[in-house]
């Protein structure tokens, strides 16, 4: 049975297509150094948004018209949906997806029954993985939308919520060494604090840490060799998120030495609500040997919420690419569409739509980017702006051949400091030119 009977193979179409169901930028076989698009984009939906969000807001019910609406016992709609999105990945040409225990099957009345629940789900989505080019980018565990978490999970005061937390942790790491997961995230949806005044952080901090290593104690065990992620947000739903931002994590990460277990998973509109860009964020990650996978999407400059929208700035996905595409790619992490369409974008074929312009949109970043990185645009004014420190004083400092004493002695030698111009208006020119000429011969 189809689920999207009007929807035929999304297509490249050229820059020039005025098909909204085709792909202007996003060529699957196009080679951007050396590898195609498909494999260095490594694009991948997000099951929880694509379908499971009905797109009500606090002021309003929901107003997505969904295929699978006509079923109402849960398990019906779930194997329903799982047979919708297959046939969803395939129409996209989409390689992964994503998703937490509860996006693809229904909570029971008690855990048994939950886990339960979800065999019957995992068997269905095992046959359809042994047949389709589709793989698993990650999995995870919603410990945060159950009244149970309203303490948080491992870092609940609760010692039993913590267990519970646990035991649902360990089924999501089973699931994804059955479904061959690439990775495995860890988002602290609750693992923060509403007020520190009732709050014992070290001791939370602690059990977080012990949380983490009995979960890599157990992938281990079972041999799941997925890479382990974080996904930092700094608020929302809490008022402080503890993995607040990559910084605040990689310090978490180093302290308790979990450093070589974890790298990060960021999401653009995460870093934007932690008073940071997209870019910082992943260079921040890339140049400490911790750039896992990303969650592309993006906020609303006039709004100060995780709006998750598609993404389709181009500025933000060209610089994006060009860390991902300096870290050499995402190995086993990808660019997972943590994004939703707008509550007034209804229609199934809105979700098709919306895919599409994120798609092109890191595409031709990505295209952008590759310009700017052989030509060594930005790198030849780095590495001039920072030359002082390749000869003289500088290099005695980088090689660690001096001290204060002889640092002072040098500076009373100098008649004026003089310095150069930053060239920050340059360098943005030189941005715009690099966009304009290659969407230009796009
Ligand atoms: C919430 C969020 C999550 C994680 C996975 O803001 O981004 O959906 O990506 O739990
Ligand atoms: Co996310």
């Amino acid at each position: 049975m189809a689920y999207f009977d009007n929807i035929s193979k999304i297509k490249f179409d050229g820059a020039k297509s005025k098909d909204p169901l085709a792909f202007k930028f996003y060529n699957p076989e196009e080679k951007i150094n050396g590898k195609t698009m498909e494999e260095t984009l490594k694009f991948g939906v997000a099951y929880w948004h694509t379908f499971m969000e009905d797109l009500s807001d606090p002021f309003g019910v929901g107003t997505a018209q969904r295929p699978w609406d006509k079923f109402s016992d849960p398990m019906d709609k779930a194997k329903a949906r799982v047979d919708a999105s297959f046939e969803f990945f395939d129409k996209l040409g989409i390689p992964y997806f994503c998703f937490h225990d509860f996006d693809i099957a229904p909570e029971g009345s008690n855990l048994k029954e939950t886990l339960a629940n979800q065999d019957v789900i995992v068997d269905m989505m095992e046959d359809y993985l042994k047949d389709s080019k589709v793989k698993l980018l990650w999995n995870t565990v919603n410990n945060f939308t159950n009244p149970m978490f309203v303490h948080g999970a491992s870092t609940s005061n609760n010692a039993d919520v913590f267990a519970y937390a646990a035991a649902k942790v360990k089924k999501g790491l089973e699931v994804g060494k059955r479904l061959g997961s690439e990775s495995y995230v860890f988002w602290g949806g609750r693992e923060g604090y509403e007020s520190l005044l009732n709050t014992n952080m070290g001791l939370e901090l602690d059990n977080l840490a012990r949380f983490f290593h009995m979960a890599n104690d157990y992938a281990k065990e079972i041999g799941f060799d997925a890479q382990f992620l974080i996904e930092p947000k700094p608020k929302e739903p809490t008022t402080h998120q503890y993995d607040f931002d990559v910084a605040h994590g990689f310090a978490f990460l180093q302290k308790y030495n979990l450093q070589d277990v974890f790298k990060f998973n960021i999401e653009a509109n995460h870093a934007t609500l932690a008073g940071h860009s997209f870019e910082h964020e992943l260079h921040y990650a890339r140049i400490n040997g911790m750039l896992g996978s990303v969650d592309a999407n993006q906020g609303h400059p006039q709004l100060g919420w995780d709006t998750d929208e598609f993404p389709s700035d181009l500025y933000a996905t060209t610089l994006a690419m060009y860390e991902i595409l300096k870290n050499g790619g995402l190995e086993k992490g990808g660019l997972n569409f943590d994004a939703k369409v707008r509550r007034t974008s209804f229609k199934p074929e809105d979700l098709f739509k919306a895919h599409i312009v994120g798609m092109d949109s890191f595409a031709l970043g990505a295209k952008v980017a590759q310009r700017m990185i052989d030509d060594k645009a930005l790198d030849s004014l780095v590495e001039k702006r920072y030359s002082s420190f390749s000869e003289g004083i500088g290099k005695d400092i980088v090689d660690g051949n001096t001290d204060f004493k002889k640092l002072q002695d040098y500076a009373l030698t100098l008649d004026k400091v003089e310095n150069e111009s930053g060239n920050v208006e340059v360098i943005k020119s030189i941005l715009n030119q690099y966009l304009v000429t290659t969407i230009a011969d796009a």
